[in-house]
């Protein structure tokens, strides 16, 4: 049994100070049980808690470490610009050259405006949709989450559905009036929320690889179709790339599904692991933020230097070292293990993958969407958890969150991860027998 003693020291002074010992639900053991425990190192694809035990790591800091922890030419490029200044509020060379790679890399982005997290990002791209059409209302997706702005914690994913707290306590019933929730992958919804709102949706916002409810893939076709019907209708389709923005391709999603939505927003890998969000689309609707024109938006450390050096140098390191490719093949292979792993103790289990994202469901049920989610055993992937945890394996403590490979996994690390899973589902075959 592994010691956590010092974590468990910690967490206990963090409850007297912080709600709950955390300062962002996602990080508690609440749906797994147990504690978290404490990181003070990380480097490549480990963390080390303050107690010195290493876990080989997927949560990846919830998506933005796709080259590992503290990839040097990234921990680089902050101490170069720290030792210039860490915040200026004035215009700084370093906000052009990001803004500049973002546009090259998504096409579909014209324009782009830095704020400080995909929260941020996805909020004022909703206010931004709604200044353009000039109509109130938005069509989101049961199980996709768009960070903790009011008016989309309705039905949202990650910690929201975790805790149970899908529409959150303190959200005036009036903030959330304009939001029409509907399930994923269902186009004859989308049909008639429009044919039902006709000429009032402002747009659909939606992860196009939804990731805060394990992850599913969009339905052959799918994403098509939400292009057509929100073109068809005058509405703004909103990908909400946080996730799967430089990550599942250079071009993020929109690149991997050849779509290209009005507009988009950024977070996670584009701050290399510093705070960072973004969302960019058209230049005519981008025109319309302040100060050319009336949408308002702003922030003290949007564009920060720091922040966008990070971004910067890992970027460029992601389009020089071929990442993509090696992403793939790492996912490809943990999917061929895991899979296997299953099959062989008998245990019915759902991979789903998209590049470097997946989430594993035990369900002998295909999962799309968040009414299948929710079929899924979740006892079984309590135990899951901590098996993986006693063998020095992170996975995200909750069922509803995506696993994120990065560069710095190995062969020998899938290798290892696949072992771990098939003892700890073996096990529960014996238990079960
Ligand atoms: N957006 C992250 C993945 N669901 C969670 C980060 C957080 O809420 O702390």
């Amino acid at each position: 049994m592994i010691s956590r003693a010092k974590s468990d020291q910690l967490f206990s002074e963090a409850l007297k100070f912080i709600p709950g010992g955390v300062n962002s639900p996602v990080r508690a053991f609440r749906a797994v049980g147990g504690q978290p425990f404490f990181v003070n190192r990380a480097s490549g694809a480990r963390v080390w808690d303050v107690d010195g035990n290493e876990y080989l790591d997927y949560v990846g800091t919830w998506g933005p470490a796709i080259l590992g922890h503290a990839p040097k030419e990234v921990v680089g490029a902050v101490q170069a610009a720290a030792a210039d200044g860490t915040s200026f509020g004035i215009p700084n060379p370093l906000e052009v050259r990001l803004a500049s790679m973002i546009c090259s890399w998504v096409p579909s982005v014209q324009k782009v405006r830095m704020c400080n997290s995909g929260t941020e990002a996805t909020m004022s791209a909703l206010r931004l949709a709604r200044g353009f059409t000039g109509r109130d209302k938005v069509i989101k997706f049961e199980g996709c989450y768009h960070g903790h702005s009011d008016s989309l914690l309705v039905k949202a994913g990650s910690g929201a559905l975790t805790f149970g707290n899908p529409d959150s306590a303190g959200v005036p019933a009036a903030f959330t009036r304009h939001t029409i929730v509907l399930p994923f992958n269902d186009p004859d919804a989308v049909e008639a929320a429009f044919a039902a709102n006709h000429g009032q949706v402002a747009g659909i916002i939606v992860e196009p690889v939804p990731g805060n409810a394990g992850l599913y893939l969009p339905k052959l076709g799918y994403l098509a179709f939400l292009r057509e019907i929100t073109k068809a209708n005058a509405a703004l389709l909103i990908f909400d790339e946080v996730m799967t923005g430089f990550r599942l391709a250079k071009g993020g999603a929109q690149e991997r599904f050849g779509i290209a939505p009005d507009l988009s927003c950024f977070g996670k890998v584009i701050g290399g692991g510093l705070p960072v969000g973004a969302f960019g689309g058209r230049a005519e609707i981008m025109d319309l933020l302040a100060p050319s024109g009336p949408v308002y938006q702003a922030g003290t450390l949007s564009g920060n230097p720091l922040a966008m050096a990070a971004g910067i140098a890992a970027l460029e390191q992601l389009h020089q070292t071929n990442a993509y490719d090696a992403l793939e093949e790492l996912g490809a292979s943990l999917e061929a293990g895991l899979r296997a792993a299953a099959a062989s103790a008998g245990v019915p289990m759902q991979f789903n993958r998209c590049g470097s994202m997946f989430c594993a469901y035990f369900s002998a049920e295909p999962v799309a969407n968040l009414a299948n989610a929710l079929k899924s055993d979740r006892e079984r992937f309590k135990e899951y958890f901590h098996g993986m945890l006693e063998a020095g394996i992170y996975i995200a403590p909750s069922q509803f969150e995506a696993g994120f490979l990065s560069t710095a996994h190995t062969r020998a690390d899938i290798e290892r991860t696949v072992e771990a899973a098939s003892r700890v589902l073996k096990r529960w075959r014996r238990a079960a027998a």
